[in-house]
């Protein structure tokens, strides 16, 4: 049997950290790898041939020589989830759908799969094997039990692109012992962590090893969920560092309660954990009591973050806005706690109520749920709650200038300053050999400092720790960091408002202008296809009979209207000379840095011929 896994493109956010990627670390393409899918891929009989295909680094296959398809999914990736599943399953093959959402809402892929595995895969996917290969794969796979992590596989990490991400995902455990009211983690994976055996870890990291990775992301959703094992398994890497060379830079996810422990923090230093992720949420008493996290109520949080610095280790943390104690002097209060803390990565989401989670229960009673909002990214300008303490307007107005005064140079610069203080020796790294350091600082000397203006080099060289030096490239990560989260910012949270829309008929005007040789030609057809907040959608449905003066002309007009707004634009390639591809190929190659915003279709006919990069732009099927 044949398999193709696919990871769908996910929709940019602060997570894709797309400036970092496309700039300073060309080589790498994204952040982590499906592990749920290299998961399953070890799960299968092994006579199966299995491939991995993750649409953020490389571009999907369309006519795949194999006998099934699955496609994964977290929330965020339901819409192209669907659409891989729509397209493929139009072209006769049998697919399959798993992963993050598909575990939380079954229900949601009854008409879109043929077969369903919802919740953890390490049991029932087995089984669907067995039963495809039978002859009568049943429609649901649902795992309602406790799957023992000691009978999860070794990953089939040689089935990715390893070179490609910037760390490797490695899991010990799953589960969490709190009960925060808006977490689907609980939900999905229970209360009781549980976790594999020290010496599995140990099999997963030589085969890591093997394959060339230096850089591993324990993405546990509390590493420290059960302080015994975890320290059992920190004490395990401690000593496997030491046997190879410290040849690994760890990081991972772990609640506040960390800073409680010195013993903890002690080994996650000589494990070699460099960095954590904390959800810290709110600076707030009574929103994380209302949150039920009551975890970050027992100590002074501020503390907490500089305990954790004290022992080298940096911090990436989760908060969020829209508790029903927050109210618009909220947004002042975060400003101030997060510039104290000094945290560069700071993750700032809209409350967001995830389906089956106690907060979705409760606000679904008090009606206070938007049915058709997004529930799954909790960093866009949008959640599907309605806010108590202020307007949703207030909310998002608020949300939007947060980051713009967080990130803009002067920010940066302070946060490294207010961390560098309390920030101690850090745990000794070896992400990059010396040729590729060398590479990362010209690029962010070149494409993020200079280009930033005198301004921007000022603060960077006043914000390094001169007499430190060993602090020097925790620095230059946070302004690499910060300036990758501001140009997220910088394109994605415009303001919306009237006269974008007139905006947006000008761009359609001036398309309609500039082409009307090849319109009336019937060449080329323009449309705006719809007005939503700041953003048009305009298209163009190429043809034929163009020239390559179009196509010179079309990427001018096209750039300009991505750069100066947030207008997305589809491009229909109905018909192409194959003499005007390499004009197509240019004028792509000027529109990619937009990608996310830039839509293609392509006829049947021509699927042979024009090859888009779907990790690049929105490959689209009329299906
Ligand atoms: C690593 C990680 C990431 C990585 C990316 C990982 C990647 N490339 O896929 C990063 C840090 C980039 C990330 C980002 C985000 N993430 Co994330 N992430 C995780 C994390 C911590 C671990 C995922 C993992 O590797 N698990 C280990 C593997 C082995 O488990 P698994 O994926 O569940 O897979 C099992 C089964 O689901 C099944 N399975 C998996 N795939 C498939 C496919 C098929 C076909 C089948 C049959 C079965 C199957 O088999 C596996 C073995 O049992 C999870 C938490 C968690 N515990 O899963 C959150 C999680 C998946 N993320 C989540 C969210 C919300 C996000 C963000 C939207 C956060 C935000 N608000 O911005 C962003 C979006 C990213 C973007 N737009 O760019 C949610 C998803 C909620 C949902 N139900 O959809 C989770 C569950 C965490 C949470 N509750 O907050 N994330
Ligand atoms: S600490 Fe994190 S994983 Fe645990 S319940 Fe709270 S939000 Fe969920």
């Amino acid at each position: 049997m044949r398999l193709l896994l696919i990871n769908p493109r996910f929709v940019e956010s602060f997570w894709s950290f797309k400036w970092a990627m496309d700039t300073v670390l060309p080589i790498r393409k994204a952040v982590n790898p499906p592990l749920g899918l290299a998961t399953l891929a070890a799960l299968c009989p092994e006579h199966w041939e299995v491939t991995i295909v993750d649409e953020n680094i490389e571009s999907l296959p369309l006519a795949p020589q194999v006998d099934l398809i699955g496609v994964c999914g977290m929330g965020v990736q339901f819409a192209r989830q669907k659409e891989l599943l729509a397209f493929y399953r139009s072209r006769g093959y049998f697919v399959v759908a798993g992963g993050s959402y598909a575990s939380l809402c079954p229900e949601l892929y009854e008409s879109l799969a043929d077969s369903i595995i919802a919740g953890e895969a390490e049991y029932i996917w087995p089984q669907f094997c067995r039963d495809l290969e039978a002859g009568k794969p049943q429609r649901l796979y649902q795992e309602s039990d406790v799957v023992a992590l000691t009978d999860s596989p070794v990953p089939r990490f040689d089935l990715l692109k390893v070179d490609r991400y910037q760390a490797m995902s490695l899991q010990f455990s799953r589960g969490c012992p709190f009960r925060c009211e808006f977490c689907d983690i609980i939900v999905m994976f229970g209360r009781k962590p549980r976790t594999k055996a020290v010496e599995q870890v140990g099999r997963e990291l030589d085969l890591l090893r093997k394959l060339g990775a230096r850089n591993v992301f324990f993405v546990d959703d509390n590493l420290i969920g059960n302080k015994r094992a975890a320290k059992e398994l920190l004490r395990f890497l401690r000593d496997y560092q030491t046997e190879h060379d410290h040849r690994f830079q760890f990081g991972t996810e772990a609640s506040l309660n960390l800073a409680q422990d010195g013993e903890l923090l002690e080994l996650f230093r000589a494990a070699g954990m460099g960095w954590v992720f904390i959800g810290i949420e709110s600076p707030d008493e009574a929103s994380l009591v209302e949150a039920q996290k009551l975890q970050n109520t027992h100590q002074d949080i501020l503390a907490s973050i500089r305990t954790v610095y004290s022992h080298g280790i940096d911090i990436f943390a989760g908060f969020i806005i829209g508790f029903d104690h927050d109210t618009v002097q909220t947004f002042d209060r975060q400003y101030r706690f997060i510039m104290d803390s000094g945290i560069q990565a700071a993750m700032i989401g809209l409350l967001t109520a995830a389906p089956r989670t106690p907060l979705y229960e409760r606000l679904a009673k008090e009606g206070r749920l938007l049915p058709e909002a997004n529930n799954s990214d909790n960093t866009k300008l949008g959640t599907n709650v309605i806010p108590k303490g202020m307007s949703y307007s207030e909310m998002i107005a608020g949300y939007r200038v947060l980051h713009r005064r967080l990130f803009d140079d002067r920010g940066i610069a302070a946060r490294i300053g207010n961390k560098l203080r309390y920030l101690r020796d850090p745990v000794a790294t070896r992400k990059y050999s010396l040729r590729e350091a060398t590479a990362i600082l010209r690029r962010l000397f070149r494409y993020g400092l200079l280009a930033g203006g005198i301004g921007r080099m000022a603060r960077f060289l006043w914000s390094l720790p001169w007499s430190r030096p060993r602090l020097i490239p925790q620095a230059i990560e946070d302004w690499t960091v910060g300036i990758a989260m501001r140009d997220y910012i910088d394109r994605h949270f415009r303001d919306a408002g009237e006269p974008s829309k007139q905006q947006a008929h000008g761009y359609l005007r001036g398309l309609e202008q500039a082409f009307r040789r090849y319109r009336e030609a019937g060449a080329l057809e323009v449309s705006l296809s719809e007005v939503r907040s700041a953003a048009a959608m305009l298209s163009l449905r190429l043809r034929g009979r163009l020239d390559r003066g179009f196509f010179v002309r079309a990427a001018r007009h096209l750039e300009q209207v991505l750069q100066e707004s947030t207008s997305s634009v589809t491009l229909h390639i109905d018909e192409l000379h194959e003499t005007h591809l390499r004009h197509l190929e240019r004028l792509l190659r000027r529109l990619s840095r937009y990608g996310d915003r830039v839509r293609i279709t392509v006829s049947e006919r021509l699927r042979d011929l024009v090859a888009i990069d779907s990790s690049r732009f929105h490959l689209s099927f009329e299906v």
